[in-house]
């Protein structure tokens, strides 16, 4: 494989909305710039940058070019005398809809249960309905039954289904649905047709919603399976060629908390296109959350004969998401007052970083976001001081980072998603009072996401430039397709330094569902 190009100056190469912040970064000695149109090779602009400024954590000094001024749409490039040019960018309104298209179309990717087919830069990505005998009770207590637990998607870069990450992945496209519903319809995302009458976005969300249902153990108690996998991860196979046992596991509180939240959100965004089954929804999660009030203890999942992902989650934060969700869907004061206890004992904590282990913000700030009366005063005013105090911190750690960079100078497994996530924080902030900075701190991420960044890499496959080739993902390992599926963002690096774009490294390449909803998320809100 040829080696790819590099540039000294490090952007976001997907392209630049015409009346937001524009900025690259530039790890090199440049006193100025200039913007260039790449079809006229006409000199639009010239700068002087700022700098520099000395980052331990790169080891770099970065110098800051900034070209908000240039608002004209059309294709650019950033020269540096003496230094050269960036890669080629646009201008335009909706220079992120096709990145909102194909990160979405990626969940429809991971559909189990059902084939798939995909055509993107001239390759075909397509599966065989996979995992048709999920599941097994064995672990359950019933040795050899069988039940129905198809459908929903694939994990990650395996194939397992895990009720706690489908739980912030919901959560978080719920969210986007909620706050940029006008945004979201502007995309064609070209879903098959399984769920009549519904928004092609809500089509995909219904499609998980219809597998979690089935987690809920049939005995009409309200437990939910932890997870549905096999004991141990398959080698790099097509999901259809996988055809070991796969079993319903033991219930959690954390996997049962998770579903009352899920199936309440589900029953509230569901009911106008499909009346009957958001009654199911809600009903089901009325059982689990009756369940949850009459055993208080935490019952954390215990591996046993497993190997697949744990997402052993405390179940505190879980159980507050879930009172939230009910109560907002039905005013009931019982949820209410659970919710208010809850976030009284977490100090009405919000979290910078958070992801499936730690779901409080999502009920945090559906409250927060809430029209519904009865809300005590004192701890409404509370969360909502504390959300904004949060989003700007965010807005601080960004405009300290040389990359600007939210999450600053935290990295572990997954952290791509959680500053995909970030702008959750910073749109909520928004909405509760608004203020351009939180926008364009939410600008930030995806600017990192997509080539901002130290790399100057995008992190999503298939888009922007530079992108991740070699992802943790047993499609893009097994299929005869070089390029990897699309649209998929991957984990990223431990340190600021460390990530590598290698297929056995899953700590920092993998893909996964909860990362991949916060980035729809943040791609969301800049949509037109
Ligand atoms: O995203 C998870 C990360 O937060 C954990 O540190 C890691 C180790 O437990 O697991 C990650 O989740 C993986 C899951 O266990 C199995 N499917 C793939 C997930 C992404 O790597
Ligand atoms: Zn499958």
């Amino acid at each position: 494989s040829v080696a790819a190009q590099t540039y000294p100056v490090h952007l976001n190469s997907i392209g630049f909305l015409p009346e937001l912040k524009k900025s690259a970064a530039i790890p090199h000695e440049c006193e100025s710039f200039k913007v260039v149109n790449a079809e006229t090779a006409k000199e639009v602009f010239t700068g002087k940058s700022t700098g520099p400024k000395f980052q331990k954590d790169v080891d770099q000094n970065v110098w800051i070019a900034d070209f908000s001024e240039v608002k004209t749409p059309g294709k650019y490039y950033l020269e540096v005398p003496g230094l050269g040019k960036s890669t080629e960018f646009e201008i335009a309104d909706d220079a992120f809809r096709f990145a909102a298209k194909t990160s979405m179309r990626a969940f429809y990717l991971w559909r189990c249960g059902m084939g798939v087919h995909g055509e993107y830069e001239g390759n075909v990505y397509e599966t065989e309905a996979c995992h048709l005998k999920d599941a097994y009770e064995d672990y359950i207590g019933k040795p050899g039954s069988q039940r129905n637990g198809t459908g929903g998607w694939h994990d990650a870069g395996d194939h397992g289904k895990y009720v706690v990450n489908a739980g912030v992945t919901l959560g978080v496209l719920f969210y986007a649905w909620d706050h940029f519903q006008v945004n979201l319809e502007k995309v064609e995302y070209e879903l098959p047709e399984t769920a009549p009458g519904y928004p092609e976005f809500l089509k995909e969300l219904k499609w998980e919603t219809d597998w979690i249902l089935k987690m809920q153990y049939p005995d009409g108690s309200g437990r939910v399976s932890h997870k549905l996998t096999r004991t141990n991860f398959s080698g790099f196979i097509m999901p259809q060629d996988d055809h070991e046992k796969r079993y319903f596991t033991e219930w959690s509180s954390a996997a049962t908390a998770d579903f009352v939240a899920l199936m309440a959100m589900a029953a509230r965004h569901f009911k106008s296109y499909d009346a009957e089954y958001a009654q199911k929804c809600l009903d089901a999660a009325w059982v689990s959350y009756r369940f949850l009030q009459e055993n208080p203890e935490y019952k954390r999942f215990e591996q046993g004969d497993f190997q697949t992902g744990g997402y052993q989650s405390r179940n505190v934060d879980d159980r507050l998401w879930a009172a939230a969700e009910l109560w907002e869907t039905t005013g009931d004061p019982e949820c209410l007052a659970d919710f208010e206890k809850r976030a009284a004992d977490m100090e009405f904590e919000i979290d910078e970083n958070w992801d499936w282990s730690d779901v409080s913000n999502l009920g945090m700030f559906t409250y927060a976001l809430s029209e519904r009366s009865g809300k005590n005063p004192q701890v409404a005013q509370t969360i909502r001081k504390d959300i904004l105090e949060n989003a700007g911190d965010l807005v601080k750690k960004a405009q300290e980072d040389v990359y600007n960079r939210p999450l600053a100078g935290r990295y572990y497994w997954g952290c791509n998603g959680t500053v995909a996530r970030q702008t959750v924080n910073l749109q909520v902030a928004n909405k509760l009072q608004p203020d351009k900075k939180y926008i364009e701190t939410a600008l930030d991420a995806v600017n990192h996401i997509f080539g901002h960044n130290y790399y100057n890499r995008s992190y999503v496959t298939g888009l922007g430039l530079n992108p991740p080739m070699n992802p943790h993902d047993r499609r893009s390992g097994a299929d005869d397709v070089e390029a990897p599926w699309p649209g998929y963002i991957v984990g990223g690096g431990h340190s600021a330094t460390d990530w590598v774009d290698e297929e056995e490294s899953y700590s920092h390449n993998e893909v996964a569902i909860n990362w991949q909803a916060a980035l729809v998320y943040a791609l969301a809100g800049f949509v037109n």
